[in-house]
């Protein structure tokens, strides 16, 4: 076997099933190998801000390591802000990179694509993975694969892997899986006897849940857990889409001051908050309406547990709900759970369109198609998700990145998600559409809607009076026969009807619906995020108070 087999089959035994690449030539001599040995498929796409997304997105979804691979400098460097939304939304995405090998290294010229020094870019991923390995010995390779795929999975980051093009061909032994650590049985025993006492005591307790539980593959036995305790569930706006298809007894998305009133009641006057794999975010708490008493909750999150004060180190979050199950029993507080309720029964008629009448379209296309999951991006595009019924959703709900979407939808039906339906913002699609275009050649065929209102909305609802959120008009819909895809513009609510049937009758292309938005027409849910955030920093409040038990 050598390196590059060596490492192939490595990324598939830790669970990765694709490959996300765009070549140059310090790669190439892996890319050959890649392809020829037919370890793990590899889909190419034409920039490297789309290649990491793309694999973050299979990754978020199957809960299983994704894969970027790409060239030196010029192609790793360009994929750093999608490596760092993974490193801030606890995405497990590996990082392969191809670098000079040894004797280039110490040819004495400048090598291109070289920023600073040979190992700048070593020292730029340091800060956004969380375990780095560079092959440069063939002997060492399998324990450091081994170790930093072991990191990839237990803390669920991004990690950082660096191919030296002299080396692909090397002589390597094969990698062995490394078991996980395990908590310290009666420190675990301890820990959960001590949330149960704290839940048992409490009159509302709530169970807030947040994106870990997806990514440590637990969302079953936090359902059952829920119902085991009987307490009702909340997921974070990170979390939305999680517990999908469990019975858990679920309120909805926590908000805050943006959100639905019940739910943001219900979670803020929660005596016992307990938060299972929450991000600690802005995004999730900034426009709360009361201040959360954090200290007062309990929260599983980064392989511990905290509650007030008191740390419970090297527990996972797994190994925590099964010990609670092993030991809980129903708390006995009656609930009643008012699931919630989302927009239906669009009125195909020749009003205007507004984003809660594509929320409405595509709930009820929805309930016609179950299961296709989203990809979101940033922008009012992703406050209308919100109003979708519960489906899988993925989306940067806390870097905030733009550019998201396109490319994770195609991550998602490259990874067999199924056919997805792709959110978006003009703006954004001004930054990543294109790839689109790479359909044709995979026979992906997801389906886009583009929120066109010409403008950077989510910034004029910031700032009304400014002239620089106005973007020009870019028939979209026009350059899609081009990319290989259908494209169809809608102005009104029956030309969006119909445009979403045909797109759905339809397979083999991708198919681009333009919704014309008039500017400021934006979601409720923004609107309210936006008055929340308004009210949030006049000096009277301030915003919620940031914890010990943040993320470091
Ligand atoms: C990579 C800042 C957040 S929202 C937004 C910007 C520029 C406007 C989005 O415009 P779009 O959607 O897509 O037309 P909508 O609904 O608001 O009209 N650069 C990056 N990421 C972010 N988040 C920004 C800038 C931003
Ligand atoms: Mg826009």
């Amino acid at each position: 076997m050598n390196l590059s087999q060596a490492l192939l089959h490595a990324l598939r035994d830790h669970g990765a099933r694709e490959l996300f690449g765009l070549p140059g030539d310090f790669v190439l001599a892996f890319f050959r190998q890649a392809e020829s040995s037919g370890i793990l498929p590899m889909y190419t796409l034409s920039h490297e801000p789309a290649v990491g997304f793309a694999a973050d997105a299979a990754a978020r979804f199957h809960s299983r390591p994704g894969v970027a691979v790409v060239t030196y400098g010029a192609g790793a460097l360009n994929m750093v802000n999608a490596v760092a939304s993974a490193y801030a939304e606890k995405v497990p995405l590996v990082v392969i990179s191809g670098t000079p090998g040894a004797a280039e290294r110490r040819s004495g010229y400048l090598l291109h694509h070289q920023a600073k020094t040979l190992d700048s870019q070593l020292a730029i991923y340091r800060e956004i993975t969380c375990a780095q390995a560079v092959l440069d010995d063939p002997q060492r390779a399998p324990g450091e694969l081994a170790r930093v795929l072991a990191e990839c999975l237990s803390q669920s980051r991004p990690v950082y892997i660096e191919l030296p093009r002299d080396l692909v061909h090397a002589a390597c032994a094969p990698v062995l899986r490394l078991p996980a650590s395990s908590a310290e049985p009666r420190a675990l025993a301890a820990c959960a006897a001590a949330v149960l006492a704290r839940l048992s005591q409490a009159h509302s307790p709530l169970l807030l849940v947040g994106v870990e539980i997806r990514r440590f593959g637990v969302e079953r036995k936090v359902a059952r857990l829920a119902r085991l305790l009987n307490i009702p569930v909340a997921t974070t706006f990170m979390g939305r889409g999680l517990l999908t298809d469990t019975d858990a007894p679920l309120l909805g998305t926590y908000l805050g001051l943006a959100g639905p009133e019940g739910i943001t009641g219900a979670v803020e006057r929660s005596d016992a908050l307990f938060m299972l794999g929450v991000i600690v975010s802005d995004t999730n708490f900034g426009v709360s309406g009361e201040k959360i008493d954090l200290h007062g909750s309990i929260l599983a999150a980064n392989g511990a547990v905290t509650m007030g004060y008191q740390v419970y180190p090297g527990i996972s979050l797994e190994a925590l709900v099964d010990a609670l199950l092993e030991q809980g029993e129903a708390l006995g507080i009656a609930q009643t759970v008012q699931p919630a309720r989302y927009p239906r029964g669009l009125k195909r008629d020749a009003s205007s369109i507004t984003p809660r009448d594509i929320a409405c379209a595509l709930n009820d296309a929805l309930a016609l198609h179950p299961g296709l999951p989203l990809a979101a991006d940033i922008g009012d595009c992703l406050f209308t998700a919100l109003d979708i019924a519960h489906t899988d959703l993925v989306a940067p709900g806390y870097y905030a990145s733009m550019g998201y979407g396109v490319p994770a939808g195609l991550g998602l039906q490259a990874a067999g998600a199924g056919r997805p339906v792709i959110l978006v913002g003009d703006g954004a699609f001004q930054m990543t559409g294109w790839e689109l275009g790479n359909c044709q050649r995979y026979g992906w065929d997801p389906i886009v809607i583009v929120f066109n209102n010409r403008s950077w909305e989510m910034l004029r609802a910031f700032e009304p009076e400014a002239g620089f959120t106005d973007l020009s008009d870019w028939h979209f819909a026009d350059m899609a026969p081009s990319l290989g895809g259908r494209g169809c513009r809608v102005s009104n609510r029956a030309e969006l009807g119909a445009a979403l049937d045909a797109a759905l009758s339809r397979r083999g292309r991708f198919e681009l619906i333009e919704v014309m938005l008039p500017r400021g027409a934006v979601s409720e849910t923004l609107s309210r995020f936006v008055q929340g955030v308004r009210r949030l920093q006049q000096p009277a409040h301030s915003a919620a108070e940031v914890p010990e038990m943040a993320e470091e």
